[in-house]
């Protein structure tokens, strides 16, 4: 680790042994017990936070109230001048936070980098914003009365993020919520908990520069037990949640059972569509990156290949060929284009997948398996797989957070294949390959892809913060980052003002005194 310069970026994010876990301001504390973040790179410990106890949380919830009175007096432009520090401040640490994000999680440095980067522009997204936030004006039926609509902060927003994006999720909910007056209390993911601190870390100290108020930025750490003390508690509005569809099932029905609202980011089963008038070399770029890229543990992660019969043979080697090229080690060896699963519970589901799908009858194109010996000696490097497989395999119709790809082929037209598509549980992202306008507009239209996201042309991972992400069916039907989806943190309120001296009745309603 010292090799690549862990232990600076850790000096440099103010990372120590020792961080405690719960936070409302710069001051960490916290009596749980004790979790250890160890690297999947290389095995070693990288440091302990605390888990967040009941009173722990008590006191955070309390400070995130009391600051949320004052913070929605704060003009929206004043609160986008204290994001627009914080990405500075994001800017300046890119490189060592993108590094420990590597190293506590597994993906590449690239990747690494590139989701800092999906920090600072969201970031710059909500600067703009905080200068929109924009509400209609509606015409009266009344005369002499004016009608607009306005959006007010919430409140407390909880935010329950997963492991393969330790720091840009977070940033997609907290710099929308920041700009829209709420406060944010964060649980990260108990398997990368020292990026959460280095986060909490970098916004506590902007924020005390600006005096914004105490528990505008808060952080608690552990596991699902947790996460229950915010999906329970009446005083969170909104909780955003992101993980696997069985986690987004009971954090529905606990913020459902108090009428608090959700947004919920749950699991993905992406496909492409490879059609006759596929470009093969763009098609095979854009599937193997979407397999292997994060170690096949992005929620949009390649799973399934959709491909006509008269193009499969030649997608097939060309995709297999392709995985002979894949360097497979240290992510922050930037030789190597994949590191490994988050922990050994991974490589279970993964190896469990593997044997699912041939005992189905699928056929192991490119064997898996873990790698053992020099440099792998944590225990979580794997190889990338592919099967031929049917869709309605019951492994095929899971997600396996895992770098397997199945390879699904189609003989009729193309509603053949959007039929196979579509029907999975999951609706998070999809991608046609094709040069055939016909093929690509009925891919887009009503009757094409049933995913929160459809692409033509590009893979199904990599999505731009710019627009609304998130995914329909047990998807959980969520949207993050931009368009509009910084209104979930907000609430309407339509207003109606009378400047006559009369005081007609909607709907022409007579009622004299
Ligand atoms: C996730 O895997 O939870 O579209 C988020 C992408 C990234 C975000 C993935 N921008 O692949």
């Amino acid at each position: 680790a010292t090799q690549y310069g862990i232990d600076k970026a850790l000096k440099e994010l103010d990372i120590h042994a020792e961080n405690h876990g719960t936070s409302f301001s710069q001051n960490f504390y916290g009596q749980g017990k004790m979790i250890s973040s160890y690297s999947p790179v290389d095995g070693q410990l990288i440091g302990k936070v605390s888990q967040t106890t009941a009173e722990d949380y008590e006191k955070v919830i309390q400070e995130a109230e009391k600051g949320f009175k004052e913070w929605r007096k704060w003009t929206a432009p004043q609160r986008g001048e204290v994001v627009r520090q914080f990405n500075d401040e994001l800017r300046r640490l890119k490189a060592p936070l993108g590094k420990l994000v590597s190293y506590e999680m597994g993906k590449s440095y690239q990747e690494g980098l590139g989701e800092v980067q999906e920090m600072i522009d969201i970031c710059d997204f909500a600067v703009g914003l905080s200068r929109q936030l924009y509400g209609l004006t509606m015409h009266s039926e009344r005369p002499g009365h004016r009608m607009y609509e306005q959006w007010h902060p919430l409140g407390v927003v909880g935010i329950i993020s997963a492991f393969n994006f330790p720091v840009a999720v977070w940033s997609w909910n907290t710099a929308l919520a920041w700009v829209c007056g709420d406060a944010c209390i964060w649980k990260g993911s108990e398997k990368t908990p020292l990026t959460s601190v280095a986060c909490q870390k970098i916004a506590a100290r902007i924020f005390e520069q600006n005096n914004v108020p105490h528990g505008i930025s808060s952080l608690i750490t552990g596991d699902y037990t947790v996460g229950e003390m915010m999906t329970s508690d009446e005083r969170i509005p909104l909780i955003s949640a992101t993980g696997s569809i069985r986690m987004g099932k009971v954090v529905a029905q606990a913020v459902a059972k108090r009428l608090g609202k959700s947004l919920l980011e749950l699991g993905g089963n992406n496909a492409i569509i490879i059609t006759p008038d596929a470009d093969i070399k763009n098609t095979v770029i854009g599937a193997v990156f979407g397999a292997v890229g994060t170690c096949g543990q992005r929620c949009t992660s390649t799973r399934r290949l959709i491909i006509h019969e008269s193009v499969y043979d030649e997608v097939k080697h060309a995709i297999t060929d392709a995985y002979k090229q894949i360097k497979i080690g240290n992510p922050l060896d930037e030789n190597n284009h994949m590191g490994p699963l988050i922990d050994k519970d991974s490589v279970a589901n993964y190896l469990n997948a593997l044997k699912s799908v041939k005992e189905e009858g699928g056929n192991i194109l490119v064997e898996g398996g873990v790698l053992e010996g020099k440099g792998y000696e944590s225990g979580c490097y794997v190889k990338p797989a592919i099967a031929e497989a049917e869709n309605h395999f019951k492994i095929v119709q899971e997600e396996t957070f895992a770098p397997i790809l199945y390879l699904i082929k189609y003989k009729g037209d193309l509603s053949e294949a959007i039929n196979v598509h579509n029907d999975v549980v999951q609706g998070l992202s999809s991608a046609i390959m094709t040069n055939n306008l016909r093929e690509a507009e009925q891919f887009l239209s009503a009757e094409g892809s049933d995913c929160g996201i459809a692409n033509v042309n590009i893979g199904t991972s990599g999505a731009e913060i710019g627009g609304a992400f998130g995914g329909e069916k047990e998807t959980g039907g969520g949207r993050e980052s931009g368009s509009d989806a910084w209104k979930i943190y907000m609430r309407r309120q339509t207003n109606t003002i009378n400047y006559t001296s009369e005081l007609p009745l909607a709907q022409g309603i007579k009622f004299d005194l």
